[in-house]
Order: structure tokens, then sequence, then C-alpha cells
């Protein structure tokens, strides 16, 4: 009766190479979820490609959030992301606190492969723990959980012991949810590792280790877990499906042997996200 879900999505948009605005909007559509775009920046190309060009949007975050406000918009999520400056740091958190109904994700993305990415100040890396803080659900990846928690990025295999106690030191910073993506345990494979404090539950999904990291799988894994939790799913079951439907597409575009800054090809499996059954099958009266 209520109609798609809606989410705000604080991301930039890149023309090139298939990351944030570019792999959430078509992953949440298709899931059945409107998105509302809330740019923080437009680059040409993300910023793994090194030369870029980009346009800092922080001014436009909070004209956007009175607009929002003025006319009583309703979000059922507000979903951050990449962030162009710090001061966007104080504008997300005022979308959190506009909207207190909402599921707040944070992905706090900062960086990759133990580094962060060109554009990150260490000023923008440290007032990240903030989002974090007012968060239902974070999802780092393991370099992004070792800046939150200011620990070295673990070279080589963690063991499930390391992991259970990053899941629960990121959870007392103030996420109920803590999601870590991209951890290579020692028991094998590339695993996604969950944990719900207020269930004191802890869960993983495991996934085979493809040897590319493609620029936007963050992004694809985390809006496919929002889409999977603002349906109904378990987060076990949530993290099932991301972790898949990651992992399917992310061996795809190994197939075709494409550069890793291209991003996933996940255009010929979106299908693949769409409810199972169709449902424009009434006539009208
Ligand atoms: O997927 C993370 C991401 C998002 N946006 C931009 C990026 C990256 C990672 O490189 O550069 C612009």
């Amino acid at each position: 009766m209520t109609g798609p879900k809606k989410v705000a999505a604080i991301h930039d948009i890149s023309g090139l190479g298939r990351c944030s605005l570019t792999v959430i909007i078509p992953v949440l559509s298709a899931m059945g979820v409107q998105v509302c775009p809330v740019p923080t920046a437009v680059l040409s190309a993300h910023t793994g490609y090194g030369e870029f060009v980009m346009r800092d949007l922080t001014d436009y975050i909070p004209a956007a959030l009175s607009h929002y406000k003025k006319i009583g918009t309703r979000f059922d999520c507000i979903y951050s992301g990449f962030l162009a400056s710090s001061e966007q740091i104080d504008h997300c958190l005022d979308f959190f606190h506009s909207f207190p109904m909402a599921l707040k994700v944070v992905d706090p993305v900062m960086g990759d492969n133990g580094k962060s990415y060109q554009t990150y100040t260490p000023e923008l890396c440290a007032r990240m723990s903030e989002l974090a803080a007012v968060a239902d659900i974070i999802t780092p990846n393991l370099t992004e959980a070792a800046i939150l928690l200011e620990e070295k990025y673990p070279e080589g295999q963690v063991t499930a012991a390391s992991m259970k106690s990053w899941l629960v030191r990121l959870s007392q910073k103030g996420p109920k949810i803590v999601v870590i993506t991209s951890v290579p345990m020692s028991a094998g494979g590339i695993c996604t590792v969950g944990y719900d404090s207020e269930r004191n539950s802890f869960w993983k999904i495991s996934g085979e280790y493809v040897p590319i990291s493609y620029s936007g799988s963050g992004d694809m894994f985390t809006s496919v877990l929002i889409g999977g939790l603002l349906g109904g799913d378990s987060l076990p079951i949530a993290m099932n499906r991301a972790t898949s439907f990651t992992q399917s597409t992310i061996k795809t575009t190994y197939s075709y042997g494409t550069h890793w800054t291209d991003g996933i090809m996940f255009e010929p499996q979106l299908h693949r996200l769409k409810a199972d059954r169709e449902l424009s099958d009434y006539t009208i009266l």
C-alpha cells in the first residue's frame, strides 16, 4: 500500500568505473527500492584512475536537506558512502538526525587493500567514526575496519577470533550491526563477517578468492544488503544475498579480463535481483 521503500543515498557520482551511485541506483531499483541520490561530488572517473576531474558538492547537501525537510519528505533509509570533504560528515549527521525513523547505514568508504583513497585526508578518515557512532549498520571493508579501530591493516589471513573481537569493538563505537567485507580468513576463502549486538550473534558468509579487486564492489555489497533488509531479510540472509550476488558478478567480470578500474560488469546479471514474480498483471477497471 505504501509503494517502494525510499533511500537517500549520499554518495558521489563517477562517470567511469562503475562505483557509488552508478551501482547503487540500478541495484536498489532492481530490488524494488526507490533511490533519492544526494551527490557528494561529481567525478569524471573514480579516484582509482589516478587522473580525474572532480566537482565537490559540499554546499549542495544542506540545501537539498532543507528542501526535503520543507516538503515533508520521508525516507526509510539514509545510506552514506564516499564523501568529498570533512564538512560533509556534519551534513550527513544532519541528514541522520533529521530522519530519526530511517534506517541509518554508513559505508565508511575510505580505502581498500590497506590504503586510503587519493582524496581522503587524515581529517576525513578521523571523522568517519562520528558517522559510524550514529549508524544502525556499518559496512567497512577490512581496510576501513582497521582505520576505524586505529589498527594496523592485517597482511595475510585473519582468524575468526580476531574478527569477532574487531566486530564487537566496532559495535561498541555505536552501530548495532557491523558487517566487514573482503576478509581473507585463515579457514579459507574471502569472507563477509557480521555481528548483531542486540542478539549477540555472529555470522560468516564464505566466498571464493578472485585475484582482482574491482572498484564498486563495496557499493554493490551494501546496496544489495540494504535492499534485502528493507525487503524483510534477516541479517544473515541479507549478507548471503549480498555476498553471493557480488561474488557472482565479480566472477563474470573476471572471465572478460577487463581492468579492475572498469568496475564490476553487473549489467548482464541485474535481472537476477528482481522479484521472482512480475507484479504488472492487472487491468484497469
Ligand atoms: O567504491 C568506492 C568509491 C566511491 N567513489 C569514488 C571512489 C571510490 C573508490 O575508489 O574513488 C569516487
